[in-house]
């Protein structure tokens, strides 16, 4: 309980309730989306239950709506991301760190992110989760198996505009545990006007 009221702080701290952003949680199956959306609705502040639909879920807390897709022989969930990402304020992209198998499957959905016109200059939140695992590979590893080396953009803040980057970082988490994560959405709360 602490640690929801700490991370609910870090949020409220930031503001980033009140503001209203679309928010798109991503990922293979499997990942931690529904677990992260459900701790999210755990920090007790939601206002609607989350709604049950074969490949997504969705959330608003205050102004901000929270969905989350699975990505990964997901064709219908694609379209529909697609539908709902026009004016899509950040993406979280969920990684199972522990789960080696899955990470080509988990880049190629990524590169396809990265690629996309329509999110051409939308913030990314990777966040590597289950740490707890002892298995989980490392920040350095997860960059290296997402094709991510030398181009995240760094912890602090990015200058969207002198360098026309888009932010993108890696964040280690464990939803579970309750670590990390925080870090990662006051990170990427800096690019939500
Ligand atoms: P998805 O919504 O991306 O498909 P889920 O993924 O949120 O359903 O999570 C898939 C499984 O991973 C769940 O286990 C969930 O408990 C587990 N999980 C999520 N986050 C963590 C984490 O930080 N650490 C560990 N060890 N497991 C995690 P089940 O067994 O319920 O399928």
């Amino acid at each position: 309980m602490f640690l929801v009221d700490w991370f609910y702080g870090i949020l409220e701290s930031l503001g980033l309730w009140q503001m209203e952003a679309k928010i798109l949680f991503l990922g293979l199956d499997n990942a931690g989306k529904t677990t992260l959306l459900h701790m999210l609705k755990d920090a007790k502040l939601s206002q609607h239950q989350p709604t049950q639909h074969p490949t997504s879920e969705e959330l608003s807390i205050g102004k901000i709506r929270f969905k989350a897709f699975d990505l990964g022989g997901h064709q219908i969930a694609r379209r529909l991301w697609k539908d709902y990402y026009v004016q899509v304020d950040a993406v979280v992209y969920l990684v199972d760190a522990n789960d080696r198998e899955r990470f080509a499957e988990s880049r190629k959905e990524l590169d396809a992110l990265l690629g996309d016109e329509g999110l051409r200059n939308v913030p990314f939140l990777i966040l590597g989760n289950k740490i707890d695992i002892p298995y989980a590979v490392s920040e350095e590893e997860l960059r290296y198996y997402l094709g991510l080396t030398g181009f995240t953009t760094g912890k602090g803040i990015v200058d969207m505009e002198n360098t026309k980057v888009r932010p993108i970082e890696v964040f280690m988490c464990s939803i579970v545990r309750k670590m990390g994560y925080g870090e990662g959405f006051k990170w990427v709360s800096q690019y939500i006007s």
